[in-house]
């Protein structure tokens, strides 16, 4: 193939990645409808518990004094840390920047309280129009649990669904917390006891049918500890065996497995608080070959899982590897991660999800990831070229829509 051709296929694919509409699989972003669980703006940007966690290693305030301040102080201490006695090197501090910048606002000026007030001339409705249009995202999936009590009511009153918004049930507490969850269902009218008998999965499993109908829910999630083992005789291995599913087949739900997360190991921080530890990529093969109707979707936290998960999906056709998530969601490991998973399972996953917790994340998050797919992809394709093999527009459209979810829609259609 000529130079100019290998540089124009190039320049193709990344305008491809660059334009293709995502959808977001994993987000904490909620349909405005849910009110202040929306979060949204400069402060919010800032007191993301990624940069919380950051600053807390310049600054000399002790967590409690920290908490203890109001939101926008907060905020104000993490710009000084960060931004203005440092450089914002980081990823999540060069991402807050990217979604100013990209947004139209000022970040040369350094000027915290000007930013504030261009913010102050947006709605959040209109807010979420105009982050979806810059960072090119068409649906979002966000993460809902009826454990938490904020979010529950709005469910239960109901409300007009913003389109754009799909909803996924997230069920930690059940899966990892039985005997305290126990008490709940029953107190929302469900027949279980704190015994894992064929009366309590029964319980669970109707509990599980009515919130995947309430609120249309694509999929089901858990976050699980690095050492979830399956199968077992814990609460935890019973519960998915038992309740979960059986809840899949009959309600075409997929099971998403987040695995490697200890959390709270500095419980003083908070929601910053969790770490990472190596998982057992075999629980998750066991799952696959112990329920062949069942669909899985998994993304691991410890980069050294990364490689024996995506051979994992090479085995099983009902396990979707997904995302570069949380600790994994920095440009090195997201290249090495996707550059591995294109060379060992092609188009057959989906490389990125977001974990949005601000709406304006969303435009970070996606540009700097379309950055390192596009880059990844554009060389597999000219490595394709170098063959013969010579990939046209409409291939190359069709495999990032794919690869920006596609894939999955497809995966967890009934
Ligand atoms: O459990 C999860 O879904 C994680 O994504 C946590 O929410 C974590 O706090 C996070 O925001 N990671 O990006
Ligand atoms: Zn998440």
């Amino acid at each position: 193939m000529t130079q100019e051709r290998t540089a124009s296929l190039g320049a193709l694919v990344r305008q491809v990645v660059d334009e293709t509409p995502v959808f977001d699989i994993h987000t904490h972003l909620y349909d405005a409808a849910f009110g202040e669980l929306l979060l949204w703006g400069i402060d919010e940007l800032l007191i993301y518990h990624y940069l919380v966690a950051e600053a807390f290693r310049w600054h000399d305030l002790t967590e409690h004094e920290f908490f203890a301040l109001p939101k926008a102080q907060q905020a104000e201490v993490v710009w000084d840390a960060l931004f203005i006695k440092h450089s914002p090197i980081s990823e999540a501090c060069r991402g807050v920047l990217t979604c100013l910048n990209a947004l139209g606002f000022d970040v040369k000026k350094r000027d915290l309280a000007a930013l504030r007030r261009e913010y102050a001339k947006w709605q959040p409705g209109e807010f979420v129009t105009r982050c979806c249009e810059v960072a090119k995202v068409r649906k979002i999936a966000m993460t809902n649990s009826p454990f938490d009590e904020l979010e529950r009511p709005v469910w239960e009153r109901g409300f007009e669904r913003d389109p754009r918004f799909v909803a996924a049930l997230r069920i930690d507490p059940l899966l990892l917390d039985w005997p305290a969850t126990a008490p709940k269902l029953r107190a929302w009218g469900y027949d279980v006891s704190a015994e894992l008998n064929a009366k309590t999965f029964d319980g669970i499993r109707r509990f599980l049918g009515d919130w995947t109908k309430r609120i249309d829910s694509q999929y089901c999630m858990v976050s699980l500890p690095p050492d979830f083992a399956f199968p077992h005789n814990g609460a935890t291995a019973q519960i998915i065996e038992h309740a979960i599913m059986p809840h899949g087949r009959e309600h075409n739900q997929a099971f998403a497995l987040m695995i490697g997360v200890n959390r709270a190991v500095n419980p003083a921080l908070r929601l910053a608080g969790d770490s990472v530890g190596a998982a057992d990529v075999g629980a998750v093969e066991r799952l696959c070959a112990a329920f062949p109707e069942n669909k899985f979707l998994c993304t691991m936290l410890a980069r050294e899982n990364q490689h024996a998960l995506c051979v994992s999906a090479r085995k099983f056709r009902n396990l979707h590897v997904f995302g570069c998530w949380w600790f994994m969601n920095i440009p090195q490991l997201i290249d090495e991660t996707t550059r591995m998973r294109l060379e060992l399972i092609g188009t057959s996953m989906t490389p990125q999800h977001s974990d949005c917790r601000v709406l304006d994340q969303l435009v970070y998050k996606w540009s700097h990831s379309r950055a390192i797919i596009g880059n990844a992809l554009a060389d597999k394709y000219e490595d394709l070229a170098a063959t013969g093999w010579e990939p046209t527009r409409a291939e190359i459209e069709r495999d990032v829509h794919d690869l920006l979810g596609g894939a999955l829609e497809k995966f967890i259609a009934p």
